[in-house]
């Protein structure tokens, strides 16, 4: 019999069909020589598969049928991690194929870490989506996720000799039981080519195919869709090429379209790799438009209601290119007005801004769209052009309010013509006429801008597009979305203050509690008396007076102890490294970047190292014992950043091999940082850093999943972390550093550090004297925090005596385990906040108007 979802009724019937729905998938698909851990994997992940898919189709055709309004999240990235134990338990089969897994000899979580990590993201924003994910599907909000399915997501990390080597992740290798292909639903993506300025005649083409990855929501009969597009050539093998001897001319069409899905962000040193990269955001985003409106006509003929019926958000700047693409198709597609069509676009798209870096604010060259999407950049120069008209008068009055320069002298102005324009030949070029201040003050507004990089250089600003082709715009912290308004944007706001919200960033409380932390997830069920936190997060605050219970506390930390016992397990797994539980567990885990100041961390392990190794053993005994856990990835072009990588296993092989130094500190580099690794990391954390540099770091969302572990903060005043300050009260977060508000000019000062703490120099003159050998390969990393020409940019030496109170005042109260493991209570009994159920009812509401809409259960 074909099983369905029963959703609680009948139990044990329930039970049986899956017993056999297993049985079925283990002996015809999977069909192996022997059974083990891997094959009951595969066995049960697909009878989750057939259920999963049924769920996918009701709630889909449910959707259709009561033609509600949709959300379709457009984003290059969804860090999906594995799916099993989440997928099971929010459709509240855990308890079912765990017995069935018993039959077996084995149980459900020894079984899901046989999955491989779905890695289609690099970091907070892909994690951010998956999540998102979630929340729609638990929340009943109708949606779609739309991405790519890349062949190979983020390369795997492996640490040889200390360097990051990059390895493909082949993931789809094993199939993959998370998704569904649909054959029949395909569309043609063009490239190149050339426009007559009302339609587009692609030069290449190809097809873009369906995969479907059902995402189920937790204790309800909704199961969401993620749709990602796999690129196929319009025909796979040219005959023709084939039989005159052209062998890579018979395959190259084939070969074209595998690029295009084959790895999350190309590395774009090349040319070919800049464009690669522009043409996956195209695929993905015409694939995605095309799919919507074909769903959209298939039960209505107005496309003046599509703004109705389906909303879009693009995730970051890399769906952008969406402005263009729906503009084209309404217009040049389906025959649209310029207006009319321009009103649907502008009402139906809204943009999420993730950073403040400017090397991730997308600018294409002009001469790259022209070649690659010659039609779209006629439409962004028509959008642009029309744009600056709409605010030309706004502008002449700004420009007429504005204090006027006063002009210079006749000959000073002689003067400095003499200087800087006279040419070798000694003669003058032809003075250029002064821009009209008002053409000057547009250029600030405009979408189209020069390079100020590459004389001659036109670009396009993609966030620039976005704002203007959008509804709403968000940043993801109250404090990113104010920079935003302040530092990016502001004179967008001038013109449309009320399109630009804060959506503070929010994590998934079923993955990231329920799920990665089990014991802990217990231990709070019973304190509340029910399980409904996992799904009404406020719910975590009746935790708080428990914080105040001696007894609670002890089986608090007994929990956190039991976790710190994987994870160490985990350590000495993966680096050889054995760790006390008796020390505190200290982690950063986060994509390596300078700004994030992972060596602000280490510089201070060294300045630890140095201040043990000078300690009398009586001394000693009053050290707090540390282990100091980093982990992620350094961007493959990332110099810096892989330097930093190289340290940090430097330090960890000079300090962990120390005798003198034994348990009291030990610093671990844990390779290939993924949601898996970080399942683990994060329940047995006691201390987290959040370091980043005032007003670089958007948000966080890690912040967020260590504070409702129970994980104790130390921070900067940046991104979330002071959100997560004001919920659990800021005095209960180690909180240093420079404020937002004056990393601009400390860093306009150019300070050129001689007042060093000492500290600082003598750690940073150890690694100069190759103590950590390599002198030579980190002479960049001890150079990057001194200036005249290396200002330090992030403020490594300038927060560093701050930072070094910090991790004082931390040690002084581990000292003090009932005081620390009260805060713990706090910290999850407070942070219910940072739940992305909270975060998508705030998008669902503000920006996307959909509503709850579940399909029936299964009678
Ligand atoms: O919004 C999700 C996530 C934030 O939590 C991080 O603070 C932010 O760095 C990240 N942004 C990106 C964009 N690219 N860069 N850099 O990953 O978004």
């Amino acid at each position: 019999p074909k099983p369905t979802i029963t959703n609680g009724t009948s139990p044990d019937k329930e039970v049986e069909a899956l017993r056999a729905d297993v049985l079925h998938e283990l002996r015809y698909r999977v069909a192996p020589q022997s059974i083990n851990e891997a094959k009951l994997y595969e066995s049960v992940a697909w009878s989750v598969h057939n259920r999963l898919v049924e769920g996918l189709d009701a709630t889909n055709d449910h959707w259709r049928e009561q033609d509600v309004k949709q959300v379709y999240y457009l984003s290059a990235e969804f860090l999906m991690g594995r799916t099993l134990t989440s997928a099971v338990h929010n459709l509240g089969l855990g308890g079912a194929y765990g017995a069935i897994l018993k039959d077996y000899g084995a149980a459900l979580e020894t079984v899901a870490s046989e999955e491989r990590d779905a890695a289609l993201g690099n970091g907070g924003l892909g994690r951010l989506a998956a999540c998102f994910l979630d929340s729609m599907a638990t929340l009943d909000l109708p949606g779609w996720g739309y991405g790519i399915r890349y062949r190979y997501g983020m390369f795997k990390q492996v640490i040889r000799e200390g360097y990051q080597i990059e390895v493909p992740d082949y993931w789809l290798d094993e199939g993959n039981p998370w998704e569904v292909r649909r054959p029949d639903t395909t569309y043609r993506v063009g490239f190149a080519g050339t426009s007559d300025g009302a339609s587009w005649t692609p030069g290449d083409e190809v097809i873009a195919e369906a995969y479907d990855v059902p995402i189920p929501g937790y204790k309800t009969t909704t199961v969401g869709s993620l749709r990602l597009w796999n690129a196929k050539p319009v025909a796979e093998f040219d005959l023709d090429a084939f039989n005159v001897g052209d062998y890579d001319g018979a395959t190259g069409a084939k070969r074209r379209a595998d690029d295009i899905t084959a790895v999350l962000y190309p590395n774009d040193a090349t040319e070919y790799g800049k464009e690669l990269r522009l043409r996956q955001q195209f695929f993905f985003v015409s694939a995605s438009l095309q799919d919507t409106l074909a769903r959209y006509l298939a039960t209505h003929s107005d496309l003046a209601g599509l703004p109705d019926k389906a909303v879009f958000q693009m995730n970051d700047t890399h769906p952008t290119i969406a402005v263009a693409e729906l503009q084209r198709l309404l217009t040049d597609v389906h025959g649209l007005a310029w207006d009319e069509a321009w009103a649907i676009t502008t009402k139906s798209l809204a943009y999420t801004n993730h950073t403040v870096m400017p090397e991730a604010l997308e600018k294409w060259p002009v001469a790259v769209l022209q070649k690659l999407l010659p039609r779209h950049m006629e439409i962004i120069q028509r959008i642009n052009d029309e744009w600056l008209a709409s605010i030309r008068e706004h502008v002449e009055a700004k420009v007429a309010k504005a204090p006027a320069r006063p002009a210079p002298a006749e000959e000073e102005a002689d003067e400095a013509d003499d200087e800087s324009d006279t040419t070798a030949s000694g003669k003058k070029p032809a003075k250029k006429a002064p821009l009209d201040p008002v053409e000057e003050a547009l250029k600030e507004y405009s979408i189209v801008q020069e390079n100020p990089w590459k004389a001659g250089e036109m670009l396009v600003n993609m966030a620039y597009l976005a704002v203007v082709g959008s509804k709403a715009v968000n940043g993801v912290a109250a404090i990113h979305s104010e920079i935003i308004k302040t530092d990016l944007f502001p004179q967008f706001v001038e013109v449309f203050p009320s399109k630009f919200q804060n959506k503070t960033n929010g994590v998934t409380l079923r993955r990231w509690l329920a799920y990665c932390n089990p014991a802990l997830s217990a231990l709070i069920t019973e304190a509340l008396g029910s399980d409904a936190w996992v799904k009404d997060a406020g719910q975590l605050a009746g935790l708080e007076p428990r914080a105040e219970d001696p007894a609670f506390r002890a089986r608090w930390r007994e929990v956190k102890t039991t976790a710190k016992a994987a994870l160490a397990a985990r350590i000495a797994e993966t680096t050889g490294y054995e760790v006390t539980t008796d020390a505190m567990f200290d982690i950063q885990v986060k994509r390596i970047h300078e700004y994030k100041r992972q060596l602000l961390n280490a510089i201070s392990l060294i300045v630890r190292y140095q201040e043990i190794k000078a300690m009398s053993p009586e001394e000693r005994k009053k050290v707090v014992p540390r282990v100091s856990v980093f982990g992620g990835k350094a961007a493959s072009a990332y110099y810096m950043a892989k330097k930093i990588v190289k340290l940090v296993g430097a330090i960890g092989a000079k300090v962990n091999t120390d005798p003198e130094i034994g348990d009291l500190l030990k610093v671990i580099f844990l390779p290939n940082y993924n949601v898996s690794e970080a399942e683990v990391i994060i329940p047995a954390a006691e201390l987290s850093q959040h370091i980043s540099t005032g007003g670089t770091e958007a948000s966080g969302t890690s912040n967020m999943k260590f504070a409702l572990n129970g994980c104790l903060i130390i921070g900067t005043m940046d991104g979330a972390n002071i959100e997560i300050g004001e919920n659990t009260g800021l005095e209960n977060l180690f909180i240093f550093g420079e404020a937002a508000e004056d990393v601009p000019r400390l860093r306009a000062e150019r300070k050129d550090f001689t007042d060093y703490d000492p500290r600082y120099t003598k750690a940073l003159k150890a690694v100069k004297d190759g103590e950590f050998g390599d002198a030579d390969y980190f002479e960049d990393l001890n150079a990057v925090t001194r200036g005249p020409f290396c200002n330090d940019w992030f403020l490594v030496a300038n927060d560093f005596a701050t930072y070094m109170d910090a991790q004082r005042r931390v040690d002084e109260l581990y000292g003090d385990q009932e005081e620390w493991t009260r805060r713990s209570i706090l910290y999850t009994a407070r942070n219910g906040f940072f739940s992305s159920d909270r975060t998508i009812n705030e998008y669902a509401k503000d920006i996307w108007g959909v509503t709850p809409a579940p399909p029936p259960a299964p009678t």
